[in-house]
């Protein structure tokens, strides 16, 4: 059974006519339960509603405004001139094979650059993959303070593969255009790779996994751990700790597949395999609707919690700086550099002694027999 989208107060009312307040058949059934774990999820869907109504413009106006490092903080005595802040903050999207990354994205242009329902996104094979990484200007602004990077989804049967080219892309940086493993033989990936020598680098403070809770679900329901196990990798990658506390944030995509109470009781399950809580740093976003139509700007909640995991990721993208490495550190860099190179020599040496030592020896032992 699916989520019944048009209802509430609202849609009765006629004032939003296509809002989504999905949970709300059960709040009644809920009533007397104290603070369980469905609760809060349900509890935190009304947050993200009221924050819908009232001041998604404002989180709009402040994602329009913000500029590398404004959500930086001071901390250990260092200055923001100190700090190594890049001139845009990088949002990279992971997840599995169509998890609705992509979607995603261009759910982010039509509630947060007010593009309505024009598809950004190219997937560039019959099948609607992704080939390689793009980069998006969701807001659609001259001055954008942070890109969002789309990349193709990892296959189950094929995650360390996968994982160690995240770790790639998490350690050397990425950019526009750059093809992804398991499309290089496509022409479009051979076109895009040489496009992408033109495009910058980018070093990426943040990361979102996006996970279809529908598959979770029935993951979940069959017994088959595939998929969750696959996700909690992915999740639990170490690449992806931006520094000790940080994770990735979770954006839980599809619901709309479920009835409220699989979709709540599902978010819980999996919060709970993953070891995160269910109602901080994990979004349930469905991009399309019960009719399968795109959701847009008009549901004010799948909206809000849009741009608050956007929010959320800037103000992690903004923890993730380093220091600037200063002139009088150079000569420790060196130090350390030549201690390193003679310790590999003398391991080398070492190394060629006791071969020498031992050709010698069975040279002795040969001729005496
Ligand atoms: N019902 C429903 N369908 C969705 C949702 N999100 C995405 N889809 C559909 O799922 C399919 C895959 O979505 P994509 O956005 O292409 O997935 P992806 O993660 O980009 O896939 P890759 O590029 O292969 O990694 C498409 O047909 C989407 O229309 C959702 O929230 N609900
Ligand atoms: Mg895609």
């Amino acid at each position: 059974m699916r989520s019944s989208v048009n209802g509430g107060d609202d849609a009765a009312d006629g004032s939003a006519a296509s809002a989504s307040y999905w949970w709300r058949s059960l709040e009644e059934a809920m009533k007397g339960q104290g603070a369980s774990a469905q609760v809060r999820v349900v509890r935190e869907m009304e947050r993200l509603a009221a924050a819908g109504n009232d001041s998604l413009d404002d989180l709009r106006h402040k994602l329009l405004t913000y500029k590398a490092g404004d959500l930086w903080f001071p901390t250990g005595g260092i200055t923001k001139q100190e700090m190594d802040i890049p001139p845009v903050i990088t949002i990279l999207l992971l997840g599995l094979a169509a998890a609705g990354k992509s979607s995603l994205v261009d759910l982010m242009y039509s509630v947060i650059g007010r593009a309505g329902f024009v598809p950004f996104t190219s997937p560039a094979e019959k099948d609607g993959r992704t080939l390689c990484l793009e980069e998006h200007n969701v807001l659609r602004s001259m001055r954008n303070g942070f890109c969002v990077f789309d990349s193709r989804g990892l296959d189950y049967d094929r995650m360390p593969d996968g994982l160690e080219e995240v770790a790639g892309w998490m350690e050397n940086g990425i950019r526009h255009r750059q093809p992804c493993r398991g499309a290089e033989d496509s022409p479009a990936a051979a076109a895009a790779s040489s496009a992408a020598k033109r495009f910058t680098w980018r070093r990426v403070n943040c990361t979102i996994v996006v996970a279809d809770l529908y598959d979770l679900h029935q993951s979940l329901l069959s017994g088959n751990s595939a998929p969750l196990e696959a996700t909690g990798a992915l999740f639990h990658y170490h690449p992806l700790k931006i520094n000790s506390s940080e994770g990735p944030i979770l954006v839980l995509t599809h619901g709309d597949k479920l009835s409220p109470e699989e979709r709540v009781e599902a978010r819980v399950k999996v919060c709970g395999y993953l070891g995160v809580s269910e109602t901080s740093g994990v979004y349930d976003t469905s991009c399309l609707n019960e009719y399968g139509a795109a959701v847009d700007e008009m549901d004010p909640t799948t909206s809000y919690a849009v741009a608050e995991a956007v929010f959320r990721a800037l103000v992690v993208g903004d923890r993730s700086h380093r220091p600037k490495t200063r002139i009088k550190d150079w000569p420790w860099l060196a130090l350390c550099w030549l201690m390193s190179a003679m310790a590999a020599f003398f391991a080398f040496l070492s190394s060629c002694c006791s071969q020498l030592g031992k050709v010698n020896r069975d040279y002795k032992y040969g001729k005496q027999s």
